[in-house]
């Protein structure tokens, strides 16, 4: 039974909820709730490092006992903890933790004092006002209460992409041990690579959608059967997600395909094209009259409306259909198209992998270059400047670029903007790296002028390369701070800055849109994993995918240039 980091992690969160509730000792909450995250950023199936015996306690913060824990829920698909938990503190209350604005002291007086138990409970006490008598709560609490319930709606329904990966592996391995079934695909928001999944939708051909049906339910991962009939059904798995499973015949699966990929704007323009040449394009066609002449591919489809293939990733309604009519697509970047990493950490800082293994892994994946880039703080002028440990690591990597065959580490720092937009190392510094990577940390509430003067302040300072994660936001859970994007833009096009796109799961920041909206401005982006250990430099394929999103070719990208072209790019 292959459990996912997904379903892992979401226990050791419950976990680390339910004792807060129980008022547990704040470290043993810590360290579940640590082992949740390490669990939940690791790219590789946790399943797999344990069958291939790889030693658990060299993740960061994972001791004996969590090692063992892990283990367990392998093994057994089950925390016995936490059912011990759970017998004390109605599991339901973890819910209300996840509100934003709801602690577990105000949960637990909710809970006791108007006996709520769910999220529709505490909803309804709140339009009834009875949650502003409670003492400590007030109007001003309620409203919060009801903002943060609204978020909680919105990001508990969708899953981060990256997570949904393992599970569709999941899913069409056990698809295709029916040998009944000739082709599988995952459509969708999956197919379209959205940064965050709804639910799963699954096509597949076969003579006989009937056996098929009975053959997908039998999946080990479902935890309940919403519906079944001859040629669909749909599922819920442990791991919260929902699967739509259609049959089809192979002579509409290009139709079928086309129309499960969405988006559904995407669809209703194609059909509106179709409608003016006198053609019905729908999943099981396209039809002249009663007549199917089409179906069969989705190239087959595009071409009855004079359209070339069109890349799931674009397909928004958001130009690609015009830009297809002028023969202007986009020739969209690839992953095989980049040489390098220009931001990642190591352990000299706050990662967890050391210099000469992340350089290693970067040369396996055919990279000709890799930026260290270790946080500014730790040796920052706030933090007492220590100029020693920065030459120290730019001689190790002098040093290692001596034996490094075909890999050149660049020399780089994350450079922490502080609040009034300075850097937080001194030019003399600066001037020793070959690039830098500027990031906010802290004050993400500062009003929106104040934010966006200081990312450009920040800018002006000639060693300024690249501006990371730009908008901050965390899928799912924190929303971008205030800034006037276009200002931002504009600025970093003046003074040839660079725009990250964060490779990271829960970042992917820049988002499509301001990948599109870069682009039509003239400015260069890098895609960057941010790795914070060697397996996470496979995140690359994650940026990738948003780029693609966001309409990005070879040439918006810096990070697919040689060297020696990048290095002329990174001199303003
Ligand atoms: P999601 O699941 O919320 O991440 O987003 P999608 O795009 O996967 O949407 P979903 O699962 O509701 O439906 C899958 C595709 O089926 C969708 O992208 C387009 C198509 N579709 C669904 N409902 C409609 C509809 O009412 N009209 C049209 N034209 N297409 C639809
Ligand atoms: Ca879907
Ligand atoms: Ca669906
Ligand atoms: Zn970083």
């Amino acid at each position: 039974m292959p459990i996912h980091n997904l379903e892992v992690a979401q226990k050791f969160n419950k976990l680390a909820n339910l004792l807060e509730i129980q008022g547990a000792n704040p470290f043993r909450i810590r360290a579940y709730r640590n082992a949740a995250r390490v669990i939940d950023s690791l790219s590789k199936d946790i399943a797999d490092m344990i069958a291939e015996k790889e030693d658990l306690t060299e993740l960061p913060g994972i001791g004996e006992d969590l090692a063992e824990k892990i283990k367990t829920i392998i093994k057994t698909g089950e925390l016995p903890l936490l059912k011990q938990v759970e017998k004390r503190i109605p599991s339901v209350l973890s819910e209300l933790l996840e509100v934003e604005g709801l602690g577990p002291m105000r949960v637990k007086m909710l809970y006791k004092n108007l006996k709520i138990k769910s999220i529709e409970d505490l909803k309804t006490a709140i339009k009834k006002g009875r949650v502003r008598k409670l003492a400590g709560f007030g109007e001003k609490t309620e409203k919060k209460i009801l903002q943060g319930i609204t978020h909680r709606y919105e990001y508990a329904k969708r899953n981060r992409l990256a997570d949904t990966f393992s599970i569709v592996d999941s899913l069409i391995r056990h698809l295709k041990r029916d040998k009944t079934v000739k082709q599988v695909e995952c459509a969708g928001s999956f197919r379209r690579r959205k940064e965050t999944v709804g639910d799963l939708d699954i096509l597949a051909t076969a003579e006989d959608g009937k056996k098929t049906v009975e053959h997908f339910i039998k999946f080990e991962e479902i935890a309940e059967i919403i519906s079944r009939g001859p040629t669909r059904s749909t599922v819920r798995l442990r791991s919260g997600i929902q699967v739509d499973l259609r049959v089809v015949p192979e002579t509409s699966y290009g139709s079928a395909l086309l129309y499960f990929t969405g988006s559904k704007e995407h669809n209703i323009a194609i059909r509106k094209i179709a409608v003016q040449k006198k053609l019905k394009i729908n999943e099981y066609g396209v039809f002249k009259g009663k007549k199917q002449i089409a179906g069969k591919t989705e190239e087959d489809v595009y071409r009855q409306i004079n359209l070339p293939y069109i890349a799931p990733e674009l397909r928004e309604d958001r130009g690609e259909i015009q830009a297809a009519q002028k023969k202007q697509l986009p020739q969209l970047i690839t992953l095989e198209s980049i040489r390098g990493d220009l931001h990642c950490h190591t352990s000299a800082t706050d990662g967890n992998a050391d210099l000469a293994a992340m350089a290693k892994a970067a040369e396996e994946l055919g990279y000709t270059y890799l930026a260290i880039t270790d946080h500014s703080q730790r040796m920052s002028m706030t933090h007492g400047f220590d100029k020693k440990a920065i030459l120290a690591q730019i001689k190790a990597i002098d040093k290692l670029n001596e034996k490094m065959k075909k890999l050149v580490i660049l020399k780089s720092i994350e450079m922490d903007i502080l609040e009034d937009g300075s850097l937080d190392l001194p030019d003399e510094v600066l001037k020793e790296l070959d690039l830098t990577v500027c990031s906010i940390h802290s004050k993400f509430n500062l009003p929106q002028k104040k934010q966006t003067e200081r990312l450009i302040r920040a800018m002006d300072n000639i060693y300024f390369t690249i501006l990371a994660h730009p908008t901050g936001r965390l899928i799912n859970q924190r929303e971008a701070y205030a800034i006037n994007i276009e200002q931002v833009m504009q600025a970093a096009k003046e003074r040839g800055c660079i725009l990250e796109v964060n490779a990271q799961p829960d970042r992917l920041d820049l988002n499509d849109i301001y990948c599109k909206m870069a682009k039509e401005m003239g400015i260069k982006l890098a895609i960057n994993t941010d790795a914070h250990s060697v397996s996470q430099l496979d995140y690359m394929k994650f940026g990738v995918f948003q780029a693609r999103r966001g309409w990005l070719e070879k040439s918006d990208v810096i990070n697919t240039l040689p060297l020696q072209a990048l290095k002329k790019l990174f001199k303003r």
